[in-house]
């Protein structure tokens, strides 16, 4: 067996119980097997390496004239009318769940994390797009701030507006938590975010649909599972039923 072949079939079966190494080596051609072990690692290495590929990023003169606001535009209620009002000068943005070292973030805090500028396109599920540039601390910085623990299998987003009755949040798995390009945008196109856009955090979660970017953001949290989160389904849209949790691009 060439020695390459033989450190990735062993790469492979490091995963397997010794039990059913032994087993599997005494069924069968044993050449068969170790294809199909091999098969199956290459292909979950491919799956891994294109869901962290970066979206495209654009050039300043092709950015949309105008970034339509959707879903909540306005939150009316006298807490965040009075954050508004004061620039969001003591909004804050909470980190809890499965971390060792739970986190209050000032937005000075998140100013003075190391930033990323991105120009990208966003997609809407209802059929609009357009391309903008956000800025923010990248998301993996604050997890790594707050130590996620290794039990922790999604990032739960929660926001602050309210819509059809209901508490908008979304949640994502720790391949989009840790992507580079998923930021906690506070600035659109160099200024802070308009209300409409999410005033004054919103996710950019670049390899998802528009509505997994969740706005006007007030915590994340580190969970094993998101089955006690309203009715379990990861977010608002799929509670009610309308959209997919996984909504990859
Ligand atoms: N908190 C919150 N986040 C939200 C929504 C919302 O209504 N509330 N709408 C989602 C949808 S469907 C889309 S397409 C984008 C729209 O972002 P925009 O308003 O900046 O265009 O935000 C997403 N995040
Ligand atoms: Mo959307």
């Amino acid at each position: 067996m060439p020695d390459i072949k033989r450190r990735t079939l062993l790469a492979g079966m490091a995963a397997m119980p010794a039990a059913a190494c032994s087993e599997l080596a005494e069924t069968g051609p044993a050449g068969d097997i170790f294809d199909a072990a091999e098969d199956w690692h290459r292909s979950a290495h491919r799956t891994l390496a294109s869901r962290q590929a970066l979206a495209p990023e654009y050039a300043p003169d092709e950015r949309s004239p105008d970034i339509r606001g959707n879903g909540t535009l306005k939150i009316e209620t006298a807490e965040y009318r009075e954050h508004k009002a004061s620039g969001f000068a003591d909004w804050q943005l909470s980190v809890s769940g499965l971390v060792d070292n739970p986190l209050t973030l000032s937005m000075a805090d998140l100013r003075a994390l190391p930033q990323r500028t991105q120009i990208t396109r966003h997609d809407c599920v209802e059929g609009w797009s357009a391309i903008a540039e956000w800025s923010g601390p990248q998301l993996s910085a604050l997890l790594d701030k707050a130590k996620v623990r290794k039990e922790a299998n999604f990032i739960v987003f929660r926001c602050a507006d309210v819509l059809y009755g209901r508490d908008y949040y979304e949640s994502v798995d720790m391949v989009d938590a840790y992507h580079p390009q998923t930021i906690i945008a506070h600035e659109l196109n160099g200024a802070p975010l308009p209300e409409k856009n999410g005033a004054p955090l919103r996710m950019r979660i670049e390899r998802q649909l528009g509505y997994k970017h969740a706005k006007y953001l007030t915590a994340i949290e580190a969970v094993a599972s998101f089955e006690d989160i309203y009715d379990g389904k990861g977010g608002f849209w799929e509670d009610i039923g309308d959209y997919q949790w996984y909504a990859g691009i």
